[in-house]
């Protein structure tokens, strides 16, 4: 059966990226890229794309009753930083934005939903150090808590009305074809376009911050892996721990001198990124998506630098 799927957000991080892999999956023209505003993004503009407004539930109803989508990815978000500069805004977004698409994912029997939880759903009495599926969670980031309680929405759909919707919670995401969104993690894509544009650059986290990342690669293929993994396989309806890899600014910088020998890193004080990434865990564990989905990871800090740095070298869609 043909599938027709929407990736809402999809001029974001993760939605470029995820658009560019399920067109070469599926076709360029199953794959309805959406977002609310228009992009010139060369990845956006080889297919379909749609005006959405995931906060206008007439728009958002006309797209489900004109593609009736088989699969629906709800990327659109407010990460942690900007949450916290816009607190009432972005657990609207985040909350009443998921609401909508899962209701009329039941109305119109959508088959699959994916939506991004993160790290961040994990707080200050959650274990620092290979954080658990299953732990204390007292997230204290407005984007952390509203994750967390769209976690336990899409249980609650799964388990009402048998809305097949599955879920990753993200490290914090490194890749070179689009820029981050606004995260407490953005540093560490920040800091390679400064690297090659000036050899130097400031982290608004501290040297010593470790926190678990991912090369975008990796979290694109564990996004598809999850969803291609066979319904009776899942045994976890929140969502997945996805580990990747934990680094400090510090180890990073050490990994790009390799490369580029002359590049200096400093640090800015009291930055308020700082006080959420002290939140968050340092490293996850996933043996969950090991077991569920066998997950496997490919890259690690020496070659997601030097895959960084080769593409953003030749890169046509420099973006910082
Ligand atoms: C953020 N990039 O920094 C996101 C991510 C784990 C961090 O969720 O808010």
């Amino acid at each position: 059966m043909n599938e027709t799927i929407i990736v809402i957000g999809s001029n974001g991080q993760i939605g470029t990226e995820l658009v560019m892999n399920l067109r070469a999956k599926y076709g360029n023209d199953q794959v309805i890229a959406s977002d609310i505003r228009n992009t010139d993004h060369p990845i956006i503009n080889e297919g379909p794309f749609e005006l959405v407004n995931v906060l206008d539930k007439d728009n958002l109803h006309k797209v489900f009753e004109k593609h009736r989508p088989t699969q629906v990815y709800l990327l659109a978000a407010i990460l942690s930083a900007v949450g916290e500069q816009k607190p009432k805004l972005a657990w609207d977004l985040n909350m009443t934005g998921l609401i909508h698409i899962l209701d009329f994912a039941v109305e119109f029997k959508t088959a699959k939903v994916f939506w991004p939880s993160s790290i961040a759903v994990f707080g200050p009495h959650s274990p620092k150090e290979n954080t658990p599926q299953f732990c204390i969670m007292d997230p204290n980031s407005v984007y952390g808590f509203s994750k967390l309680a769209g976690e336990r929405w899409c249980e609650y759909y799964f388990t009402k009305y048998g809305l097949d919707v599955r879920s990753i919670r993200y490290p914090g995401l490194i890749g070179w074809r689009s820029e981050p969104g606004g995260g407490t993690t953005d540093y560490a894509v920040n800091i390679f376009h400064k690297a090659l544009a000036n050899g130097k650059y400031e982290s608004f986290l501290s040297a010593d911050t470790a926190l678990p990342m991912m090369y975008m690669e990796d979290a694109i293929r564990a996004t598809i892996s999850l969803m291609d993994a066979p319904a009776e396989n899942l045994t976890i309806r929140s969502s997945y721990n996805l580990g990747g890899i934990s680094f400090t600014p510090a180890q990073l910088s050490a990994e790009i001198k390799k490369h580029i020998p002359n590049f200096e890193i400093s640090y800015s004080e009291h930055d308020p990124r700082q006080a959420i990434a002290d939140s968050w865990p340092k490293s996850i564990d996933d043996t969950y998506a090991q077991n569920d989905w066998d997950w496997k990871q490919k890259f690690d800090l020496s070659s997601m630098t030097a895959d960084m740095l080769k593409n953003l070298k030749g890169s046509i869609h420099k973006t910082i």
